[in-house]
């Protein structure tokens, strides 16, 4: 088994203020509709996946709750919740705190800074913390104070300037490699990791997601689905534009874990 095993997902229905997410760069509004059609086909291929997907309910106050990965971390041990960066995505965390409560035995709070799950990064030698605008020093210290407690090593990293997350621009797709864009490449962070560079104008493909026996990808990124075939990947497209519309890909939409005493997942 490995970190992307899994066999749950938590992931939350879009709300009708989804189209109100926060965007670092207004590219025009997602639809609703869009936003939906994209959700659906996300979580179908969950399921295909072999995962058990639990849907929770949508949070009209919150617009980005949608991507339920960064109000928290959850791990075969334990689930951690965080205090996400954004002031608007704060109270997401008080909300998703009961829904791991009744999961998981264990859930730590992060009690210092802030960290957005997005920036964390979960690989077999370590974790990965990137510092970013929205997860700062004190929040990643005190993040990794409480992976000690869950037993994961962890390290301390750096997001380039103008990316909103770590795994924006960075994704695992087997135990030793990294799907990357060549600007956080660069910085050295994957030493030790083979890095696959995105090619230039399908920076967004580096928010793929690895699962069980799979890579989720943007069907639009068709170099970079091309080059994952051919080493031999099992690749599935996706649409994801309106979803990026809103700074997002396929990483921030669901929780996912492996029951510590369940099969371990679809492979
Ligand atoms: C935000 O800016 O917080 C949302 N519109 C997008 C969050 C994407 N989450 C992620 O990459 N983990």
């Amino acid at each position: 088994m490995s970190v992307f095993h899994f066999d749950h997902a938590l992931v939350r229905r879009p709300a009708a203020s989804v189209v109100r997410g926060l965007r670092a760069v207004d590219r025009g509004a997602p639809t609703f509709e869009g936003i939906e059609r994209e959700f659906e086909a996300y979580v179908a291929a969950l399921r295909e996946a072999g995962v058990a997907v639990e849907v929770l309910t949508p949070l009209e106050d919150f617009p980005d709750a949608i991507f339920v990965e960064d109000p928290a971390l959850v791990f075969p041990e334990g689930a951690i919740v965080l205090r996400p960066g954004a002031p608007t995505r704060r109270g997401e965390a008080a909300a998703i705190a009961p829904e791991l409560r009744s999961r998981f035995a264990r859930v730590l709070e992060l009690a210092d800074g802030s960290v957005d799950g997005g920036d964390v990064m979960t690989t077999p030698p370590a974790v990965f913390i990137g510092l970013s605008a929205r997860t700062d020093e004190a929040g990643a210290r005190a993040l990794q104070r409480l992976l000690a407690e869950l037993g994961r090593p962890s390290r301390v990293v750096t997001t380039p300037a103008d990316v909103l997350h770590f795994k924006s621009d960075s994704s695992l797709v087997d135990d030793h490699t990294i799907l990357a864009t060549p600007r956080l490449a660069q910085s050295g962070v994957f030493d030790g990791f083979r890095v696959i560079h995105t090619p230039a104008g399908e920076e967004a493909a580096a928010n793929a997601l690895r699962i069980n026996d799979r890579i989720l990808i943007g069907d639009r990124f068709k170099q970079t689905i091309a080059r994952l075939e051919a080493e031999g990947y099992r690749v599935v497209p996706l649409p994801i534009d309106q979803i990026a519309l809103l700074d997002a890909g396929f990483s921030c939409l669901s929780l996912r874990w492996r029951d510590p005493g369940g099969s371990g997942g679809g492979v």
